[in-house]
């Protein structure tokens, strides 16, 4: 693992409809992220948060049915950068959303060092919506499609245009909420998708085990895109889109466990926290108790 963090908070919640997730950030320095990587001996330097759109706006555009397009992207350039300087200076960037339209950001920042760059998408959803085949508008259930160059040219360019990453080298695990177009662009890309089905079955070790047997052979830079809806809303109720039927703390605790030991994320974000809907900090804890264990913390 690499040895230097950055932290890197970003405040967008133009990204969905439901406001607070802007606050995500805070929530998280505030459940005790920095001293909890630094107890693991880790350097972190906290960057503060990226400039990002003032929330509360909420314009929806007919034509593209999308939600405050300019803000979004322009968020994700001033994004881009930052964890493109991180990454180029061999820290780990670690990011604090903000909703998950920010991954088109960090994953922009990321793949202009790394060709060949996996990812695993840990969320309830699948998060590839175009404008045509969203249908809420909203951004934020869009960012994996971007990322493999397919939707609004204003969010496909960010970084530089076309594909930061490819349908071969993407995961996604946890799934529960899909949309008919986004079925048919994963039948039609063959992405590899573990849904709840598939965890249920195999149970959370062989998934992640095949994860990073299927991604060690194809990459040499993995990001991990943690929404934190991918789990339970029972155990992690602070999230704008909540799905019934999903990964527990444990199961989540053991993935991160595996991702540590088998050394293979350079790059995370952890988003979707939304401290207005959650109770007493919970969800924001949860995020810091992954990032300890992703990043090697044991109990003996
Ligand atoms: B998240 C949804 F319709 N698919 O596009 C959509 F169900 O980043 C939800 O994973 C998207 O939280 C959720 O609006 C986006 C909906
Ligand atoms: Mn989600
Ligand atoms: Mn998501
Ligand atoms: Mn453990």
């Amino acid at each position: 693992m690499k040895k230097h963090i950055s932290i890197i908070g970003v405040p967008m919640d133009l990204g969905q409809n439901r406001r607070g997730v802007d606050m995500g950030p805070s929530a998280i320095r505030y459940a005790g992220v920095i001293d909890r990587l630094e107890r693991l001996k880790y350097k972190v330097e906290d960057l503060g948060d990226i400039p990002s759109p003032t929330p509360g706006r909420n314009q929806k555009d007919d034509e593209s049915n999308l939600r405050n397009l300019n803000e979004v992207a322009e968020g994700n350039i001033n994004l881009a950068k930052t964890v493109s300087d991180s990454f180029s200076k061999g820290h780990f960037p670690l990011v604090l959303g903000g909703d998950h339209s920010i991954a088109i950001g960090t994953l922009a920042g990321v793949s202009k060092h790394a060709d060949q760059l996996g990812v695993i998408w840990y969320d309830a959803h699948g998060d590839l919506n175009t404008g045509e085949t969203s249908p809420s508008g909203n951004i934020h259930g869009m960012p994996l499609a971007v990322s493999l160059g397919i939707g609004h040219e204003k969010l496909t360019q960010i970084g530089e245009s076309g594909p930061k990453i490819r349908p071969e080298n993407i995961v996604i695990v946890g799934a529960r909420s899909l949309d008919e177009g986004e079925k048919e662009l994963i039948k039609e890309k063959g992405i590899k998708v573990y849904t709840m089905h598939e965890v249920d079955r195999l149970g959370m070790s062989q998934v992640m085990s095949e994860t990073i047997d299927y991604l060690k052979e194809r990459v040499q830079h993995v990001h991990l895109s943690l929404d934190l809806d991918g789990l339970d809303p029972e155990e992690a109720p602070g999230v704008g889109t909540p799905v019934v039927g999903g990964l527990s703390y444990r199961e989540s605790h053991l993935a991160m466990e595996m991702l540590a030991e088998a050394d293979i994320i350079t790059s995370a974000e952890f988003v979707e926290v939304n401290p207005i809907l959650d109770e007493k900090n919970k969800t924001a804890s949860i995020a810091v108790d992954l990032m300890g264990s992703l990043f090697g913390e044991k109990l003996l």
